[in-house]
């Protein structure tokens, strides 16, 4: 729809940015925290780009105080940040390590004393080592009942200070990730691994919500979903169908079963077929259903554009680019389902991520249309190589990357969509998974790069003053 006018957003429309531990921490050995998966596989050489690692990250755990005061200054209304879960359990269950504890009990004192909104993510991808090495991590049922009691003693601890909560950051990448693409720890690629793995960590999610009915009454809880729509490169029938294979394997597998408390019918009987559907014990789907989220939190990042791939000589498994070097991304597919192919409407970053603000209207609006449920973005924004001259960051393109995706918020909002919030990615720079410091999302720089050396000073690029002005006026400014 086009209008002539934009509806408003709320007066308490939350405006926030976001962030992970490993990702802006530091401080990996300290004050008694065990090592986390991303610990150990950052080590292991060839993983990431230059070999970085968060070991000092953006040591965001010793200026946690400096960061705050700037979110502050920027009259940030929500600050979006995971809790590590090692720190709290060093062996990731047993005795709690109170000083971990502390420092998240700290940043949320510290961020309810400037009027900013905690929203905490309880896992952002840095499973304890001890768990992986005890029995798996996700590939062992005993997590459900470990994740769970982690994140009880968060909820009892939060209780009345921390209304909303996320429960798992992205679960279809760092399965993916993990166990389809061998690029996040465990790296390994195995199929019927990854599908019993992922239903165990979906059956963990809803526990993990039941137990938070009973403990937090006033608040919200949800997963936060990597969602790239699918669309179909043409019209002929066959693209579209390829497309609609990619949404119902590349998104509803997580999204239905989240909102739905079910798989998707056509997806499942693809995945018997191919050996690969998961194991479904008694009482897996009662509990599927009963762990219903309040919101989704929906991380949006671009769109995926399909076509028809065949059965005999398709494509398979592509390349991802992690260097910044444009272009060098390689399509992938399933033989028989779907194969990527470039969308010749879009403009890419320099990691080859197409550039899609209506991708998020697309994505508000269908998450609304099959679940009728509010939505939090809890990421969106632009990595990209930033430059550094005198103290200042000019970097018009990412404004304009922002407000061309905060006026597609808007526009869903018109045509309907509940919008609890938009967090972006990220507010000061912070290491990039496996891409290094290069590609930079924040909207306050931080001196550092892949190697150690760097002040970790920060400054505030001109991106922090449009998004000050931004929420200075609720948003009014975007049409
Ligand atoms: C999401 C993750 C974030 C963040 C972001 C940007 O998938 O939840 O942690 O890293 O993507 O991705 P990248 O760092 O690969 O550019």
């Amino acid at each position: 729809m086009k209008y002539n006018q934009l509806d408003n957003f709320n007066k308490d429309f939350l405006w926030g940015s976001a962030s992970a531990a490993y990702q802006v921490e530091g401080a990996s050995e300290v004050d008694g925290k065990g090592k986390s998966v991303w610990d150990v596989y950052t080590k292991i050489p060839g993983t990431t780009f230059k070999g970085t690692t968060g070991d000092i990250a953006v040591d965001h755990y010793n200026r946690y105080k400096e960061d705050v005061a700037l979110m502050k200054e920027m009259g940030l209304k929500a600050y979006r940040f995971s809790i590590s879960w090692p720190r709290i359990f060093p062996n990731g269950k047993g005795e709690i390590n109170k000083r971990g504890l502390k420092f998240y009990s700290d940043l949320v004192d510290e961020l309810l004393k400037n009027d900013i909104e905690p929203v905490v993510t309880l896992y952002h991808w840095d499973l304890p080592q001890a768990l992986m090495d005890e029995y798996g991590g996700w590939e062992s049922r005993n997590i459900i009942e470990d994740f769970n009691n982690y994140c009880v003693t968060l909820f009892k601890e939060f209780k009345g200070r921390v209304k909303y909560w996320v429960t798992l950051n992205e679960q279809n990448i760092f399965i993916k990730f993990g166990y389809e693409f061998a690029m996040h720890p465990p790296a390994v690629k195995d199929l019927k691994r990854m599908y019993e793995a992922n239903h165990i960590a979906s059956l963990a999610n809803a526990k993990a919500i039941v137990s938070f009915r009973d403990i937090i009454t006033d608040g919200l809880i949800g997963p936060s979903f990597a969602y790239s729509p699918a669309y179909y490169n043409t019209p002929n029938p066959e693209d579209v169908l390829a497309a609609e294979n990619a949404e119902d394997l590349n998104s509803s597998w997580w999204l239905d079963i989240y909102c739905k408390g079910m798989y998707p019918r056509l997806a499942f009987k693809y995945l018997e077929k191919e050996g690969l559907a998961p194991t479904i014990k008694e009482g897996d789907m009662d509990l599927l259903k009963l762990g219903k989220p309040d919101f989704m939190g929906l991380n949006y990042y671009q769109t995926a554009n399909y076509e028809e791939n065949s059965l005999e000589d398709g494509v398979g498994s592509g390349t991802f680019n992690t260097s910044g070097k444009k272009g060098t991304t390689k399509d992938s597919g399933i033989p028989g389902v779907y194969k990527t192919v470039k969308n010749k409407y879009l403009e890419t970053t320099d990691w080859d991520w197409t550039i899609d603000p209506e991708g998020l209207r697309v994505a508000l609006r269908r998450i609304t249309s099959r679940y009728n449920l509010p939505i939090l973005i809890t990421e969106n924004g632009l990595g990209a190589f930033d430059t550094f001259e005198n103290g200042e960051i000019h970097d018009e393109y990412r404004i304009e990357y922002l407000k061309a995706h905060i006026k597609a918020c808007r526009e869903a909002i018109t045509d309907g969509v509940e919008l609890l919030g938009y967090c972006t990615w990220s507010f000061t720079d912070l290491l990039s998974w496996l891409n290094g410091y290069q590609k930079r999302y924040g909207f306050v720089y931080v001196d550092r790069d892949e190697t150690d050396s760097g002040s970790l000073n920060r400054y505030k690029k001109d991106s922090f003053y449009w998004y000050k002005e931004v929420i200075k006026n609720n948003g009014s400014n975007i049409k």
